[in-house]
């Protein structure tokens, strides 16, 4: 019988060599502080707070755009959401960098002998996979978003929303094992190292390390947060959205073209109904809705996918047109587009949204009649609302 593998004599199996030199690769690189807990530790506290705020303002952002009856959204302040997203987006490209130098950190540990030690050291062993993997479909998924670009099968919402459950839960069970080693580590250098040769070799490139990826996070945002944060965006090199390019001074999220909407339905035909749960129903021309009072306000578009845009727009209360339809003060509103399908053709204003006088469905912007694109002829404009809310091309106010 040949047995390669428990003879004393004759030269190692190859698999007996590779894990041989696999663990030589492994006990060189974990001598090394770059690889060290004081490294993990300050990478994972860097992560730990941009994952919470993503997953906060994610979740709510969700509650905005789905409320379930115990949420009500205020339209108060009027900027809210545009710091919200934009906390979101710009927190999750921070991270890229973030994680990719933690993985690359603790790569090294992921070979650890025994594989699992006990029930405890099991389950934070297997709960790596939904992190590292729910981490990275999360960052994959939120970049592309930003491109509106849609290569997966899945919906992205949904997808999205459910991988960030999945990895919150298992991030709670790693900072749970992991909470008594990261303070550890901070408080104090991990080895005795740094009393006895000096500075530079003490860190072993570890400050080096961190400091490179603190200033690779730091330049991706620089980078991308001029998209809605107004005085750093001409620095916006990498955000695929310029705040201030675009029809009448701002971007356009998706034409009328693509929406398949024609200037024709927005021309001499067009009348906006106002119907439902109301005791006169109304049917009004673009002349008709010019000759009521008009309201103007600055307000930001504020996009989900992370910038913002504000402008000067004036048009008609949505309150004012359920006043003359006579209808109630607690009723709810949804506004219909011109656009046939698409998930964006509708949306809908509480009752707080409508009491609020900014909350207007806009004939003009910054000083003109809109452009097409940016929903002429009509288009509703609220304050503290998603982006996906400012439905464009409005035909009808159906109260609920
Ligand atoms: N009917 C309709 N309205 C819409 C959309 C849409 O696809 N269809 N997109 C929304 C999104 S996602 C955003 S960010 C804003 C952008 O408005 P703008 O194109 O005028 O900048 O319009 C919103 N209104
Ligand atoms: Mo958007």
């Amino acid at each position: 019988m040949t047995s390669r593998s428990s003879g004393t004599d004759g030269p190692p199996a190859p698999a007996a060599r590779v894990l041989a030199s696999v663990r030589a690769g492994r006990d060189e690189a974990l001598t090394r502080p770059v690889h060290d807990d004081r490294t993990l530790a300050v990478l994972g506290l860097a992560l730990g707070v941009c994952f919470s705020i993503c997953f906060v303002t994610g979740v709510l952002s969700h509650l905005i755009q789905n409320p379930p009856g115990w949420f009500t959204w205020s339209p108060n302040p009027a900027g809210g959401y545009r710091i919200t997203q934009g906390l979101h987006v710009a927190t999750g490209i921070a991270s890229i960098p973030l994680l990719a130098a933690k993985l690359w950190a603790a790569g090294p540990r992921l070979i650890s002998e025994p594989a699992v030690r006990n029930a405890a050291h099991a389950l934070e062993r297997i709960s790596l996979f939904p992190l590292v993997g729910g981490s990275i479909f999360l960052l994959a998924t939120g970049l592309v978003n930003l491109t509106k670009w849609y290569p997966w099968p899945f919906g992205f919402i949904q997808g999205h929303f459910a991988a960030a459950w999945i990895t919150i839960g298992a991030l709670v069970i790693h900072i749970l094992a992991k909470v008594h080693i990261t303070r550890d580590a901070l408080r104090r250098e991990p080895s005795g190292v740094a009393r006895v040769v000096p500075e530079p070799e003490a860190h072993g490139g570890r400050r080096g390390f961190l400091a490179a990826v603190g200033a690779g996070a730091g330049a991706v945002t620089l980078f991308t947060v001029g998209q809605t944060v107004g005085p750093l965006k001409e620095l916006a090199l990498l955000a695929p959205r310029k705040p201030d390019v675009g029809p009448q001074g701002f971007p356009v999220n998706r034409t009328a073209k693509a929406a398949g909407v024609t200037a024709e339905e927005g021309g001499a035909g067009y009348r906006l109904s106002v119907t439902g749960a109301v005791a006169d129903e109304g049917s009004y021309s673009l002349a008709d809705l010019a000759a009521m009072t008009q309201r103007e306000a600055t307000l930001p578009i504020a996009c989900v996918e992370g910038w913002s845009a504000s402008a000067r727009w004036r048009g008609v209360p949505v309150r004012t047109l359920l006043e003359l339809a006579g209808a109630s003060a607690d009723a709810t509103v949804r506004v219909e587009s011109l656009q046939k399908s698409g998930s964006y053709k509708t949306s809908e204003l509480n009752p707080s949204q409508i009491a609020d006088p900014d909350s207007m469905l806009a004939l003009e912007v910054n000083g003109e009649p809109l452009h097409l694109d940016h929903g002429a002829p009509l288009r509703l404009i609220g304050p503290n609302r998603p982006g996906v809310q400012q439905t464009k091309w409005v035909t009808s106010v159906v109260v609920l």
